[in-house]
């Protein structure tokens, strides 16, 4: 076997690159210190409250001075997720607060065609809510309440479903389905009949190896999951990580496998073709829980790592060796699913390639690989019976995308398209906290269906490009000034949190769960809010729940204890809630409905000449553009960069930090330019951006203009089959050394101008 060392530095070659290796303390930022001490509590108020800088919602609190000014948030010790820790982007939650280039009051539109113009009046909140019931009851009677959609992702988005419900509309949708983490929840619900959902089972703390296939931990900076990987590798846990872009993690892994972008199928399968045919999977598990190995094993015969070389520039050698580490150490073996995994269209099945593996190697519901996690449910205050809708987003989506677990956000935004003769349309938007032109790819058909929509509502923090689109703007405070519904997540053991204000909002900023209340009363769907004040609803949810908003006030989170064993005992039977009651090597369900039974290599397109594969990802001090203008992010970084390899900066003559725009294979360039980092730790075939940068919206002053947004380049989308999801990995892209958008003058106007 190959010393670490000497493994990084064979495979830096291969990708062309050099890289430095730290020890892996050093690896750990700021926020791991377990040195750093909290402020002096005795001398200031502290607030509970769960982060909405990013989704793993870490619970901590809000403290204030003497004169009620928000002076930082700490993590709460309780907190499974955060450990009392938070990383720098819910450290920096306090910007969101001060940022002064926050919505301040409800807008409504006086000017323009949507998307033409954004030229707002202030309106009052009396008058907005009017608006909005006045268009919803029109909608309703033209078209049906089914014709309105929810698209959200902001935590008070669950106060706006309720209301949509009980409005008569189930078309709801949030972008972390399809343009998330959709494929890897299809794909383990067809393997064990269970989803994976947030924060993922894997059992970390106790693993001996951790297979990352494009899951770049520590730059994606979910707070637990980083702790936990942390302390593995002081432990010297062995970490395998595929990836075309030598990431942090690839810095800190035993392996390090350079893949071509898009054929990490062709590896899986390899994988897989070497743990059964070298006899290394957990025969006992494998007989008492799993379904269709014999099938399995002739499916992948040819499947060899000499067949998968040719497919993803990595040797045999390396998927040989690779194969026999995750062996010798499972069950305490994980293969990570990844969260984002919308990327080449055949996710699904990807993640039911890497679902098969865990299950070779015996680790679902074993110490280190995959433990049953357990979560509390939150009841809720008796409320008269929804109206049943005539058609939901089902009759829209499971038509062809059959195993879709949610609302499809995309195809909800293609149901509201002139050219949808269909009966099932929708012409009315709500939008809570998505920014969907960032969010959800082929910018076109979203700016389309917006221009088509006969009413649009936005609810947002920030002028986001959304907000533009809108035809009544509604201003929310930030967390940090709001109550929210409690937060109950799975974990290893059951827990709930608090959200409550730590000061008021500032401006004519209002919660959501006010305005969804609000607009029940003004749409004679008051019953469906019983109270007065969203106290009393979280108290009485609490106290069904053995607790009170009191004791949370003063505790923040609450763990409760668990009704199951955390793992499967040696030879328990267990029953997976599959058409056989076993893991499905081979997918019954998949196959009824018309799919592969068993995942299969798909050949992907690569670049042409002169093009490069488009890859994006996150960096640790930000959260997608959420966070873009925020003044305390914005002081850690200000701008993206695009990471081109040393070999073709050469080829174009790029100096470090030249600014260039770019163009992909559609001819879209991008609104602005973006610098030059020449990195040996990306491949020559791919390029490298983080997401949420490239603003084109002026009133956000810090974040306008800087750096360039992968998503207005995001054109060609891959629709997964399976689930509906946005793969958006296969765009390329060119350069421009001088504004592209100059350049195209026509002769008339050339001389109308001249
Ligand atoms: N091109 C491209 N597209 C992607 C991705 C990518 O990497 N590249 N990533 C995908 C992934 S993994 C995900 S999960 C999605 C995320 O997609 P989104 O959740 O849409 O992403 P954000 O940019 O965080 O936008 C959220 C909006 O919420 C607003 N907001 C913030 N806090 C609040 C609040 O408290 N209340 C309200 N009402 N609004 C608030 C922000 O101002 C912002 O306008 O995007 C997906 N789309
Ligand atoms: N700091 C920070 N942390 C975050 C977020 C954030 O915005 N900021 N967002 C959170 C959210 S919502 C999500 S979903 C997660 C997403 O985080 P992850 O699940 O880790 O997913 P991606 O963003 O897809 O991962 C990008 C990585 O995939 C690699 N990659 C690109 N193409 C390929 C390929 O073809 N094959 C392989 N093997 N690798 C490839 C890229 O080089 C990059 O390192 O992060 C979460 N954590
Ligand atoms: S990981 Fe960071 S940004 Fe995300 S919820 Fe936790 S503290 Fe907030
Ligand atoms: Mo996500």
């Amino acid at each position: 076997m190959k010393t670490r060392r000497e493994f990084i530095k064979i495979s830096t070659v291969a990708a062309g690159g050099v890289a430095m290796i730290k020890p892996a303390l050093s690896w750990a930022p700021d926020f791991l210190r377990k040195d750093i001490k909290p402020m002096d509590e005795s001398k200031a108020q502290r607030f509970p409250t769960f982060c909405e800088v990013c989704f793993w919602k870490c619970a901590g609190f809000t403290y204030h001075d003497k004169n009620g000014d928000i002076q930082k948030i700490i993590g709460n010790e309780r907190d499974p997720h955060s450990n009392g820790r938070f990383c720098p982007r819910g450290t920096g939650g306090v910007g969101m607060y001060y940022d002064n280039d926050r919505l301040k009051t409800p807008l409504k539109r006086v000017a323009g065609k949507n998307g033409e113009s954004d030229a707002y009046e202030e309106i009052s909140w009396d008058e907005a809510f009017d608006i909005i019931a006045i268009n919803m009851k029109k909608v309703a009677k033209e078209h049906g309440p089914e014709s309105i959609a929810l698209l959200y992702h902001a935590s008070s988005g669950a106060y706006f479903k309720h209301l949509l419900h009980a409005f008569g509309t189930d078309n709801i949708a949030k972008p972390s389905y399809a343009q998330c983490l959709g494929p890897r929840e299809a794909g383990f619900v067809a393997t064990y009949g269970a989803s994976i959902s947030s924060p993922e089972p894997t059992d970390i703390k106790n693993t001996q190896c951790l297979v990352l296939i494009g899951n770049h931990v520590g730059e994606n900076m979910h707070n637990g999951y980083v702790q936990e990987v942390a302390d593995a590798i002081e432990r010297g846990v062995s970490i395998i990580t595929v990836d075309p872009r030598f990431s942090t993690i690839a810095s800190k892994s035993q392996y390090w496998l350079p893949i071509k972008p898009a054929t990490d199928m062709a590896l899986l399968l390899s994988w897989i073709h070497v743990i059964i045919y070298e006899e290394l999977y957990d025969k006992k598990y494998v007989n008492q829980y799993t379904f269709g190995l014999d099938e399995l094993k002739a499916h992948v015969k040819n499947f060899t790592p000499e067949w998968a070389y040719t497919k993803t520039d990595i040797n045999p050698k390396d998927i040989r060796d690779t194969a026999y580490e995750m062996a010798k150490a499972a069950p305490a073996t994980i293969v990570h699913p990844g969260r984002h995994t919308t990327w080449y269209g055949d996710d699904t099945q990807r993640t039911r390639a890497i679902a098969i593996l865990n299950a070779l190697l015996g680790s679902y519901g074993k110490k280190g690989g995959w433990y049953f996690p357990e979560k509390k449910s939150v009841p809720t205050i008796p409320h008269p019976e929804y109206p049943h809708p005539k058609w939901t987003w089902k009759d829209i989506t499971r038509k062809t995308y059959k195993s879709a677990g949610t609302g499809i956000s995309n195809d909800l935004i293609k149901a509201s398209l002139p050219e949808n003769k269909n009966e099932h349309k929708i012409k009315a938007w709500f939008v809570v906290g998505t920014n969907l032109l960032a969010t959800v790819p082929d910018q076109a058909i979203t700016k389309r269906a917006m221009d088509n929509l006969d009413f649009m509502v936005v609810i947002d923090t920030m002028p986001a490009e959304i907000t533009g689109y809108a035809d009544i703007v509604l201003p929310e405070c930030t967390y940090l000034e709001r109550y929210d519904d409690i937060r109950s997540s799975q974990h290893r053991f059951p827990n709930i949190a608090l959200r409550m204000p730590a000061a008021k909002p500032r401006f004519n900023t209002k919660s959501g769960w006010w305005m969804a209340k609000q607009l029940a009363e003004k749409l004679d769907l008051g019953a469906y809010f019983p109270y007065d004040t969203i106290e009393e609803e979280l108290d009485w949810k609490f106290k069904q729940m053995g607790t009170s908003l009191e004791e949370m006030q003063k505790i923040g989170v609450k763990q409760f204890t668990k009704d199951k064993e955390l793992y499967l005992s040696e030879g328990e039977e267990y029953y997976f809630n599959t058409d056989t009651g076993k893991i499905e090597l081979y997918s019954i369900d998949l196959e009824a409905k018309g799919y592969d039974p068993m995942p299969k290599y798909t050949e992907h397109k690569q670049p042409d000449a002169g093009f490069y594969r488009l890859i994006y990802g996150r960096a640790p001090m930000h959260t997608f553009g959420r966070t873009v203008n925020n003044p305390n992010l914005t002081d850690l970084m200000s701008e993206n960069k695009i990471w081109i390899n040393p070999k073709v900066a050469k080829i174009w003559g790029f100096e470090p930090d030249q600014e260039i725009w770019l163009e992909n294979q559609d001819g879209v360039k991008s609104s602005f330019p973006i610098k030059v980092r020449i990195t040996e730790r990306i491949r020559h075939d791919s390029i490298y951006m983080i997401h949420g940068f490239g603003t084109t919206k002026k009133q956000m002053t810090r974040a306008y203009g800087r750096g360039a947004s992968d998503s207005e380049l995001i054109t060609n989308v891959k629709y997964d089959p399976i689930m509906g999801g946005t793969g958006m990995r296969e765009n390329f892209v060119t350069f421009h050394t001088e504004n592209p958008h100059n350049k195209v003058v026509e002769p008339e106007t050339k001389e109308a101008n001249s």
